[in-house]
């Protein structure tokens, strides 16, 4: 089960829409993603339904029409912008005779070809086989046993089924076990810096929010930055010089996005709780995104789901150099205290504001004179990442 990524072929993308979302925000979204992966979208298949079909997802019509358009566009394999059930996806490529590939599988295959630490690999490792469990159903046709590309299948057929349930879980029980050792240096990390009495500021946001952008900033290191989805995979940590003689670290994590596969958050889960041991959470938002307040609301639903939701939280609308309205500003809630900020991590408009902002809300023990967050000529990378 080695890392395979979705070769370079065209593909269909189907966006069906059940009223809920921005629609049109969310295909863009989805074009990049499949392009993260390294595929090209060749036509998008839009419908709208009341709810998923229970065998096919989309209806027999719809599937005509996806149908045509691999013939226009000779695709290679169908990509939908949804979570689909194994059965669904079995019936699916009965159909259509091409490939399949749910939103979660797309995810999972630009985890794993992003995961760069030793950590990383193992947590995106541990969640395709979870994933992969989940797929393993009863009369799969000749396509699961023939295709080998995208994600985590490429299992053998049904004969082989029980005997690939006992290999994978096998495979769960061992990942798991290395990730807890991995999890384990993490904590003794954690905790040594706990002792120290070292605030802990954790930097979340969307995928593409400028997180790292801003990071780099802060701390005047070099995390990789790129206009792509996931750049970052791996936790970064480094100590931080507040003015007045105290220390906090400051922590660039991997980005959310909606619907991120349970399984992903599950794997990554001790990489999280970095997050959900914070003093504060600096929320980065991409101002310019149409997306904005329900990326916000799918940052936040991760957060509950690590048990980050009562960690206080600056909420930081970045990029705003690519608004009409790019001015730096401040607001504050009833009791005086700052709440939100609008920055641009790539000017520096706002950072003054946004390192007072920080100091503000930390916990008490910490001398509010200070003024501001300085890197220390040593910042030390205090990641747990080993490369
Ligand atoms: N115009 C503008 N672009 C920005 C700003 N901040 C970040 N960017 C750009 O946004 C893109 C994403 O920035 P990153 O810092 O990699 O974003 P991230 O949140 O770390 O993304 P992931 O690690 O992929 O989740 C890059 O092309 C940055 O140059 C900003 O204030 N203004
Ligand atoms: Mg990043």
């Amino acid at each position: 089960m080695a890392a395979q990524s979705v070769p370079p072929d065209s593909a269909v993308l189907v966006a069906l829409d059940f009223g809920v979302i921005d629609i049109e925000a969310t295909i863009a979204e989805a074009c990049e993603l499949v392009a993260t992966a390294g595929a090209a979208v060749r036509a998008v298949v839009r419908g709208r339904r009341e709810k998923p079909d229970a065998a096919l997802f989309a209806g027999s019509g719809k599937v005509d029409e996806i149908a045509e358009a691999i013939a226009n566009c000779d695709a290679k394999w169908v990509v939908f912008n949804h979570a689909l059930s194994p059965i669904q996806i079995r019936n699916l490529e009965r159909a259509l005779e091409t490939r399949v590939v749910d939103r979660t599988d797309l995810i999972l295959d630009i985890f794993a070809q992003r995961a760069r630490s030793h950590e990383g690999k193992l947590q995106v490792e541990l969640a395709r086989l979870e994933h992969h469990m989940t797929r393993l159903v009863r009369g799969w046709t000749h396509l699961e046993r023939q295709r080998g590309g995208i994600g985590v299948r490429g299992g053998p057929g049904e004969t082989q089924l029980e005997i690939d349930r006992r290999l994978v879980a096998d495979r769960i029980r061992l990942t798991k076990a290395r990730i807890a050792k991995v999890a384990r240096q993490r904590q003794t990390q954690r905790g040594a810096r706990r002792r120290s009495g070292v605030h802990t500021v954790a930097i979340v946001g969307y995928t593409n929010a400028g997180k790292s952008t801003l990071f780099n900033r802060l701390t005047r290191a070099d995390t990789y930055v790129a206009d792509q989805l996931f750049a970052t995979l791996d936790t970064t940590t480094r100590r931080v010089w507040l003015g007045a003689g105290a220390e906090v670290t400051l922590s660039d994590t991997v980005g959310f996005i909606r619907d991120l596969p349970h399984a992903l958050v599950a794997a990554f889960r001790a990489t999280l709780e970095e997050t959900a041991s914070a003093d504060l959470l600096l929320h980065v938002v991409d101002a310019s995104s149409p997306r904005r307040d329900g990326e916000i609301e799918d940052v936040n639903a991760v957060l509950a789901e690590i048990g980050a939701d009562l960690v206080p939280q600056l909420l930081v609308f970045n990029k705003i150099d690519l608004l009409s309205q790019a001015e730096a500003s401040v607001t504050m809630d009833q009791c005086g205290k700052i709440n939100e900020l609008r920055i641009s991590a790539v000017t520096g408009h706002g950072l003054d504001a946004l390192r007072a902002a920080i100091l503000s809300r930390l916990p008490a023990t910490l001398p509010h004179a200070a003024q501001g967050i300085i890197p220390r000529p040593d910042a030390r990378d205090l990641s747990g990442a080993t490369s």
